[in-house]
């Protein structure tokens, strides 16, 4: 005996993408964020039908708004026949974007029988489903609720019951709109891990943290299906578990997004020059997406490292390096932000004999009378502020020579940022 479903949750439907206002003007990426959740939704809804699951379970937010917008509802409506008609069920439960209030049963029009169950809408808000297979016969039973409001602030686990012997039998299912291990006061339906737990059940299909879950658990957000800012980053999509007698089988990701945001950390210690910086820059984009299947990137790029070409790095250098990736890529990736964490390899000769402040710092760094007299001033007003603080020798020597290394290290960097930074004023 066995069976497979779809975890879909956050779809958000409705709402706007911010950050990308500065590519307005261009009307191939217009065009890519503005068919991109609906197209991401379809994705997840074909994967259904593709692996042909035998239901399909929406954890909350579906829409964005209590006031839903035609054109959302309309996307949801056909997405629910499709599934309907290919013979997929469907458990949708209202989370604090979408409670149960702002649904309307006139566009929601599914009777008792139906097997598309908006539950609090043709079931009860917190209800209790078998689900029967192919063969007629009860193999999950699904336990979910509902926020009626967009308030839901007590713990939701009280609308939970214990499994008795008999239900122990079944593929247990909790469907719940949340805020796991969150702030208790959360007006959001606020629980813990264990909590969940300690039901026991076999999946807990969870929906509001945008942000996927990234392990195996039995305990899952699969997180929005799109991103729609800079701190959505990564791939987003849906979760596919397939279940062989009572054992999940399969628990895997499937990305839907059609656009991604990512965040990129690239060291480039390694380049000899801006050029060779530049081409590290495309390397590491095109290691990023190849095989990927996005239809755009938007990248924030941190750059980090100490490198000795450091007065070439500045705003006509991203600016240069920006189109080169537009090029490249053929318009796929575009460059929201470019952060300058770079060092310049510092000079120690010049710092010595340089009479500016960069100068002064590193003589300071290096003198070790006035490093080793400002370490025992600190470690004397520690012990003054914190009772019972005493070292071995030992860690005195460890702490002291790991101290006194980092204090010169980040002189040495800021010195040589600074006599860099002179230099380019002159
Ligand atoms: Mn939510």
């Amino acid at each position: 005996m066995g069976f497979s479903f779809i975890h879909i949750s956050d779809i958000h439907l409705g709402r706007p993408f911010s950050g990308l206002s500065e590519y307005s003007f261009d009307e191939n990426i217009r065009n890519i964020y503005k068919n991109a959740v609906e197209k991401s939704f379809n994705n997840a809804i074909n994967a259904a039908i593709e692996k042909s699951v035998d239901f399909v379970i929406i954890s909350g937010d579906t829409f964005d708004s209590t006031e839903h917008d035609f054109s959302s509802k309309l996307v949801l409506k056909e997405a629910l026949n499709k599934l309907d008609s290919n013979g997929i069920k469907v458990f949708l439960i209202c989370g604090n974007h979408d409670p149960l209030s702002s649904y309307n049963k006139n566009t929601f029009n599914y009777d008792e029988n139906s097997d598309i169950k908006i539950i609090g809408l043709n079931t009860d808000y917190c209800t209790k489903l078998p689900v029967l297979n192919k063969n007629g016969q009860t193999e999950v039973l699904i336990h979910a609720l509902s926020f009626k409001d967009k308030i839901f602030n007590e713990n939701p686990i009280k609308y939970f019951e214990n499994l008795t012997e008999e239900e122990r039998k079944y593929f247990n299912i909790g469907i719940l709109h949340c805020d796991l291990d969150g702030d208790k006061t959360s007006i959001y339906a606020p629980c813990t891990r264990t909590e969940l737990e300690d039901f026991n059940y076999d999946y807990w299909a969870l929906g509001h943290i945008h942000i996927p879950s990234r392990d195996n658990s039995n305990i899952v957000y699969p997180g929005t299906i799109q991103g729609r800012n800079t701190k959505e980053t990564g791939p987003h999509g849906i979760r596919y578990i397939q279940v062989e007698n009572k054992n999940i089988i399969q628990n895997t990701f499937i990305e839907t997004n059609i656009l991604r945001y990512e965040d990129l950390n690239i060291d480039v210690s390694t380049a000899i020059d801006d050029t060779s910086c530049c081409q590290m820059i495309l390397d590491y984009i095109s290691s990023i997406i190849t095989g990927q299947t996005c239809e755009l990137y938007l990248l924030k790029i941190n750059l980090s490292g100490c490198i000795n070409f450091y007065d070439c790095i500045n705003e006509d250098f991203f600016k240069n390096v920006s189109e080169r990736i537009n090029l490249e890529f053929n318009q796929k990736v575009h460059v929201s932000e470019f952060n300058n964490l770079l060092i310049p390899v510092a000079d120690k000769e010049l710092l010595k004999n340089d009479d500016g402040i960069s100068g002064e710092l590193y003589r300071a760094s290096e003198n070790s009378d006035l490093l080793n007299d400002t370490f025992e001033e600190v470690i004397s007003q520690l012990q003054k502020v914190i009772k019972n603080c005493c070292f071995s020798q030992d860690e005195y020597d460890t702490f002291k020579i790991k101290l006194i290394n980092n204090v010169k290290e980040e002189c040495l960097n800021l010195c040589a940022k600074l006599y860099s930074g002179g230099n380019k004023e002159e």
